[in-house]
């Protein structure tokens, strides 16, 4: 294609909290969408108060506020895929899943954000509730970490064979396809794929960083964006892994506490500036 010929962009929509200090949220969802081609498109849930040691507190929107920012953009343009982070309390967690339910926005990737890395609660036990009853029943995908998925399903998860287990509960609650992310297990990090019964196991080398802020944020978005382009949910996984281990090795080394990733990583490489 000519460089000055117009490029179609598939749309990607967000729904989730804002980290003013861009490492983890719809910051990092918005840098991913556009590493991964999409035109981001983003609505705020929450405006938190936070930078890399720490959360200090949170304004919510409201059931209102959200909706108001959603519907605008789907009256006008065709949303490829979507995805939920951060949605802090009940009557915005309601509100979003009407939204799924009620308009043609095609099923999202659930990122089931609880804690912050730093340890910040970022959601109530009724919220989490409320998106396990709500939301799951509509999602592509849910990606809880081992923390979020033993909340979720009650169980203690420390192997492999828990993490299926996990997988194929929270797969009962209606969702199509689950990822559990084993990175908080000691040893080879191993992820969990069960897409409809399928499962896929992910295993990669542990990277020893203390820069790992957004990482279940950008991974969900990266899935998120490859759901866009129509790709199949296991390459889309493989895709969105590589492209946040990427991002974790060439972190920029920013703040004084767990850092961010390198969301530009690609775009860096691409334009032929550094050896990879
Ligand atoms: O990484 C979880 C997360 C999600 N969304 C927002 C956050 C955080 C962690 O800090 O701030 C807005």
């Amino acid at each position: 294609m000519a460089d000055d010929e117009p490029k179609s962009l598939p749309v990607a929509l967000t729904v989730a909290g804002l980290d003013p200090s861009g490492g983890a949220g719809v910051i990092a969802d918005i840098k991913t969408f556009t590493a991964f081609d999409c035109f981001a498109t983003a609505a705020i849930t929450s405006l938190t108060f936070q930078n890399t040691l720490g959360v200090r507190g949170a304004a919510h929107e409201t059931a209102a506020t959200v909706r108001a920012q959603v519907l605008p953009i789907i009256e006008d343009f065709d949303v490829a895929s979507a995805k939920t982070g951060m949605l802090p309390t009940v009557e915005v967690i309601a509100e979003v899943a009407r939204l799924f339910r009620e308009t043609n926005l095609p099923a999202p990737v659930v990122d089931p954000v609880v804690r912050s890395t730093s340890g910040y609660d970022l959601i109530d036990d009724a919220a989490l509730d409320a998106l396990v009853n709500a939301l799951i029943p509509l999602a592509r995908v849910v990606t809880p970490n081992i923390p979020e998925a033993e909340r979720m399903t009650g169980l203690l998860i420390t192997n492999e064979q828990d993490m299926r287990e996990a997988a194929r509960l929270i797969r009962e609650r209606g969702a199509r396809a689950v990822l559990v992310k084993g990175g908080h297990l000691a040893g080879e990090a191993v992820d969990v794929l069960d897409d409809d019964g399928r499962v896929i196991i992910f295993r990669g080398d542990r990277i020893k960083t203390q820069h790992t802020h957004g990482t279940g944020c950008t991974l969900a978005a990266a899935i998120c964006a490859c759901l866009a382009h129509k790709i199949e949910l296991g390459n889309a996984v493989d895709a969105a892994k590589r492209f946040v281990a990427d991002a974790i090795r060439h972190a920029p080394q920013l703040g004084h506490g767990h850092g961010p990733i390198n969301h530009a990583v690609r775009a860096f490489f691409d334009s032929g500036n550094r050896e990879s």
